[in-house]
């Protein structure tokens, strides 16, 4: 599928499958480096989560590993960060300046359970900083999976409901009428792909994490690409609107961490405007 037709299947349907972005003989060099970078940081990750859950917030699925601004540990993925065809679909729904908001990467262990039907971010109601229901009818933030390993039914490729994007609200709060968030859907899909394709969809689609009922892991990049005009200091740590937004209401976030300043210098050139509005002072 060329640009425009992953483009226009993102405008209907809410999201593409992009395929061969890292290639089949790097995949799983990337695969080791990002899952030993995660392994590395596991405990200080969880210590994060079980912060935020004494606060009374549901958060992460039992069996996924996570590690937040997984670009920090490794640069292993950089060069593809600017990948033509996902830069192009970016731009052609952002225009120019499109910027990198998150790159974290989840490993889903073999017995992770099923999430729950969610919108990314900003769209997402249990986090304190999001959009009010209902949405005006407009993309604010591409997001994507990256996977590093095959997706498969068995372990668990993302379960995701084809035109759910175009819906003025999401279950991630609950409360939406005859929608159960822990609930399968009649109509819902697995994204499904080779390892190196990578999941690109609109925020607002419903999707959840599904069960990997394999006997291996599943690893994936989380990496979303932002408009110039999407606010993206209520996620920086140490901003006023952070503390605002977040810390003095005592909210769950989709906070962001900072790329170290020598991380930062040794990107490749073209991936740098991804990351300039966000490097540590
Ligand atoms: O790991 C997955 O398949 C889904 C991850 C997810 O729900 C998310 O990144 O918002």
């Amino acid at each position: 599928m060329d640009v425009s037709e992953l483009a226009a299947n993102i405008q209907h349907k809410g999201y593409c499958i992009v395929e061969d972005v890292i290639p089949a003989n790097e995949v799983d060099d990337v695969r080791l480096q990002v899952v030993a970078a995660q392994q590395a940081h596991h405990a200080e990750a969880e210590a994060e989560l079980a912060k935020t859950r004494a606060r009374g917030h549901r958060i992460g699925v039992p069996g996924v590993g996570l590690l937040k601004q997984v670009l920090n540990a490794t640069q292993c993925f950089a060069p593809y960060l600017a990948d033509e065809r996902i830069l192009a679909i970016a731009e052609s729904f952002f225009g120019d300046f499109v910027r990198i908001s998150c790159t974290d990467c989840v490993i889903n262990h073999p017995g992770t359970e099923r999430g729950y039907w969610h919108a990314d971010w900003p769209y997402n109601a249990t986090n304190s900083t999001h959009v009010k229901a209902p949405y005006p009818d407009v993309m604010m933030h591409l997001a994507s999976i990256w996977m590093l390993t095959d997706f498969t039914p068995e372990n668990g490729g993302t379960f995701v409901l084809p035109g759910s994007h175009l819906q003025p609200n999401n279950p991630a709060a609950g409360g939406m009428d005859g929608v159960d968030q822990d609930a399968p859907h009649a109509d819902e899909k697995q994204a499904l792909g080779s390892a190196g394709s990578v999941l690109l969809y609109d925020s607002r689609l419903w999707h959840s994490v599904a069960p990997n009922q394999s006997n291996a892991a599943r690893a994936a990049l989380v990496v979303r690409y932002a408009p110039w005009w999407l606010n993206l200091t209520p996620t920086m740590r140490g901003t006023p609107d952070h503390e605002r937004m977040v810390l003095e209401t005592g909210g769950k976030n989709y906070d962001a961490i900072p790329i170290r300043r020598e991380v930062f210098d040794g990107l490749p050139e073209n991936v740098k405007p991804l990351y300039r509005h966000w490097v540590a002072a």
